[in-house]
């Protein structure tokens, strides 16, 4: 199999499906957020989504509506309180199975995070897979989140970690793949969106690839789920990670999607209570899916709290917030790129998801946030656990900019401003 860059569509394979008569009611999504009216003088500017995004009043009110209503522990309870609890949590599962149409919502595993639904997955299905000289495919822009549990499994099993490069405009080798996968390949594990440079692979001709030489395909979506539609029965991948936080959802709750067939056969990652079927004192047997990996009592606000961002998102539209996200980063890559001294990495708009990253000349990007910050514009700099990307690039760190559902055209002038102001500050330091 061949795959020629130019020739990949955008999304899963299909085109972008933007439709501009669909544009946001920013200012009335706004309201939703009660963040914003904390921070009236000077108005917060939140450009770092992508490390996590803003909590809607919806999200608020389900978890407050669960530890003042009906707060008590989930699957133990014969009592109504425990009998609603488990009620909502299950209800919330199934609300994300729908949201990435998975096929059963006993496919959907809650966990901690992305981070932790990848290291169950190197954990449960790589020791038990992975053998000394089988190979793991993983690429240079991988979040260390999906690079150091695969360095691990290898470490633990004799695995070799190969990789496929990232070209200068930071878009996968992808004329590499089939040299890279081997009847040795027995794990591919890829972004599905680069949380640097936002670039969009196309991970369901991957999947295809992978499937080939018999490899199983897990999927980092932590960038993509809350920005554009997922199918996973579509994309036909055998894994898929993400996190609550990023998309509306509070903190401490994360998914993994699994293949049932897969998921059946993996051993538990953690033991204890709700995962057993039964206990004896020298063994136990476990519990069908998904409590088998679902140890001790989960965050169960967390888990209710992220069925309301899903509702609340699809209530909006995936589609709607990703044409309104292309639309600020067709402009923020516009007015940026006229800012001289500036580097922007990754590919063009419509080739990529929300996430802005550069550089100015001569000027640190924590500086650079710094200064930002004092005009109340948030931004992240550093190296956004993806040390291997900025060593293809020959950097430490980068400042990035990335937007959400609530953001408008005004915020990115503020951002363009602050850039000025801090290249003037500098300037006239060093002179
Ligand atoms: N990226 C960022 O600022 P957790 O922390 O487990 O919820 O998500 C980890 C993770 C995994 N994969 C990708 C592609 C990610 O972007 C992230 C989180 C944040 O870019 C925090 S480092």
């Amino acid at each position: 199999m061949h795959l020629e860059q130019s020739k990949i569509p955008v999304i899963g394979e299909k085109p972008m499906n933007i439709d501009p008569y669909r544009s946001l009611k920013v200012e009335t999504i706004r309201k939703d957020f009660p963040i914003f009216e904390a921070h009236d003088n000077p108005p917060l500017i939140y450009l770092d989504s992508a490390a996590s995004s803003l909590t809607p009043l919806c999200v608020i009110d389900a978890m407050d509506k669960y530890y003042l209503n009906y707060r008590s522990n989930i699957h133990r309870g014969i009592y109504q309180i425990s009998e609603e609890a488990t009620a909502q949590y299950e209800e919330a599962r199934k609300k994300v199975a729908r949201f990435i149409n998975s096929r059963r919502s006993s496919q959907i595993i809650f966990t901690r995070n992305t981070t932790e639904s990848i290291n169950l997955v190197a954990y449960s299905w790589g020791d038990a897979n992975i053998r000394e000289g089988d190979e793991i495919l993983v690429t240079v822009m991988e979040h260390h989140s999906n690079l150091v549990p695969w360095q691990l499994l290898a470490q633990r099993t004799g695995a070799k970690l190969r990789f496929i490069e990232v070209t200068d405009d930071g878009v996968l080798q992808l004329e590499d793949l089939d040299g890279l996968l081997t009847e040795r390949t027995k794990l591919v594990a890829i972004t599905h969106v680069s949380n640097v440079l936002g670039t969009i692979n196309p991970v369901q001709s991957i999947t295809t690839a992978a499937h080939q030489v018999n490899a199983k395909v897990i999927i980092d979506a932590a960038q993509s789920v809350p920005h554009f539609p997922i199918d996973v029965q579509q994309i036909d991948c055998d894994f898929l990670a993400f996190s609550g936080h990023k998309m509306c959802g509070p903190t401490g709750v994360g998914i993994l999607y699994g293949k049932r067939d897969l998921l059946e056969q993996m051993p538990p990652f953690l033991g204890g209570g709700s995962m057993i079927r039964s206990v004896e004192r020298e063994r136990s047997t476990y519990a069908e899916l998904p409590a088998k990996f679902e140890a001790g009592t989960p965050g169960i606000a967390e888990a209710i709290g992220l069925g309301a961002a899903v509702d609340y998102l699809t209530d909006i539209g995936l589609d709607a917030i990703q044409a309104h996200e292309q639309e600020i980063l067709e402009y923020a890559y516009q007015i940026l790129s006229e800012i001289d001294g500036i580097t922007l990495y990754g590919p063009k708009p419509r080739q990529r998801a929300g996430a802005l990253t550069f550089n100015l000349s001569g000027i640190h990007p924590h500086d650079l946030a710094g200064v930002l910050d004092g005009e109340g514009v948030a931004v992240r700099a550093g190296h956004h656990c993806a040390q291997p990307l900025m060593q293809r690039y020959g950097v430490i760190a980068t400042a990035r900019a990335s937007f959400y559902l609530y953001n408008k055209l005004e915020e990115v002038d503020r951002l363009y401003d602050g850039l000025l102001k801090a290249q003037k500050l500098f300037t006239r330091r060093r002179r």
